[in-house]
């Protein structure tokens, strides 16, 4: 082993962060690009499903908060996309690639959001799940993900919240806000269970990517605990969880709870979801129609260093 490679291995071992300039396997490097560009992605195509409702908000002090929350979303895609240049993943590159398909984006944002609800459930179990498998992210190995997920999971906490509260509102109202609510769990409380992926024993990446200590928790065991976070949630808000198959298991003091439609699941992350076709082309139009910002900004930069020279 090379002396980088060694000094590697001790820094995995010893929990030191790697950071950019230090020496790093390929496949640590790949993987990170892979993962945290795929991360930037889910959040910034993350921006569609809530800003569908934008216009509709039931109030000013709704919409105000959406439009934060959203815009927020768009922050975090920047820390990411950063992060990922620093290990030399080009920001257009990666943005290219998830505009063609070749990369992915979380499953769970090719769902439709129908109703106002979905906007609150979305930030409470959407962010929800994103928090779980985020905070075991700030252990990550390398530098700058790390960092970056530190405040990420500052903001997703308050989206998590302001989801609970605006589904809490409806869940105090009338009834056919109630049964809106509803409606609304039923549709995303399987698809938000997806976002953590395949099960650890058909997850091809897991078993490197612990070893590396880029994923700190199995996807299982943070889909685990999210269900055991969120349940008593939903029973609280007087609304119940689509899955004939959930009880509490008093021995191992977890919720058990029933199989996933992995078939769906595949399908979603192959580019057959409901919205995978819209989110792509509103994404493309977006990148075209934003193309003279591009323009005058590198013109921009490129004035101001000469006028600096
Ligand atoms: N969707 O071997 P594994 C958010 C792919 S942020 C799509 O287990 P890995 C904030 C996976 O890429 C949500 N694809 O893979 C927000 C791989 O394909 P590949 C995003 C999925 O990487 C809220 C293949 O399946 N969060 O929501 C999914 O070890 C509201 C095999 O899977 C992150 O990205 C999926 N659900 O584990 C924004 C967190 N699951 O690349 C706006 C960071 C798996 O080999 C509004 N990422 N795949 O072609 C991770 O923790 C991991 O990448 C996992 C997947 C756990 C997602």
């Amino acid at each position: 082993m090379s002396s980088e490679q060694t000094s590697f291995e001790r820094k995995i071992e010893q929990e030191i962060a790697v950071e950019p300039k230090d020496w790093m396997p390929d496949g640590y490097r790949k993987t990170l690009v892979r993962q945290i560009g795929q991360h930037a992605h889910s959040e910034v195509v993350g921006m569609l499903p809530e800003a569908n409702w934008l216009t509709r908000a039931p109030s000013l002090r709704r919409k105000a908060v959406l439009l934060a929350k959203i815009q927020d979303e768009a922050g975090h895609g920047l820390y990411l996309y950063s992060a990922a240049e620093t290990l030399g993943g080009e920001r257009h590159d990666l943005y290219e690639k998830m505009l063609t398909g070749e990369m992915k984006y979380s499953s769970i944002f090719n769902y439709p959001t129908l109703s106002w609800a979905d906007v609150g459930v979305v930030g409470w179990l959407v962010d929800g799940a994103a928090i779980v498998n985020q905070v075991a992210l700030c252990r990550t190995s390398y530098g700058p993900y790390a960092r970056a997920m530190v405040r990420i999971c500052k903001e997703e906490s308050f989206h998590q919240r302001q989801g609970y509260e605006a589904c809490r509102a409806l869940a105090d109202g009338s009834e056919d806000q109630k049964a809106m609510l509803q409606d609304s769990i039923n549709r995303w409380w399987w698809p938000a269970l997806m976002m953590f992926g395949p099960n650890d024993s058909e997850s091809p990446n897991s078993a490197k990517s612990m070893a590396w200590k880029i994923k700190r928790v199995s996807n299982d065991d943070l889909r685990q605990k999210f269900v055991d976070n969120t349940v008593h949630q939903v029973l609280a808000l007087g609304m119940t969880i689509p899955d004939p198959d959930l009880k509490w298991n008093e021995e191992t003091g977890h919720y058990e709870f029933g199989e996933i439609n992995w078939d769906e699941f595949n399908q979603v992350i192959h580019g057959h979801g409901i919205c995978n076709h819209e989110r792509l082309k509103d994404k493309r139009d977006a990148w075209e129609a934003g193309a003279w910002v591009r323009e005058a900004a590198v013109a921009y930069s490129k004035k101001q260093m000469e006028c600096a020279a």
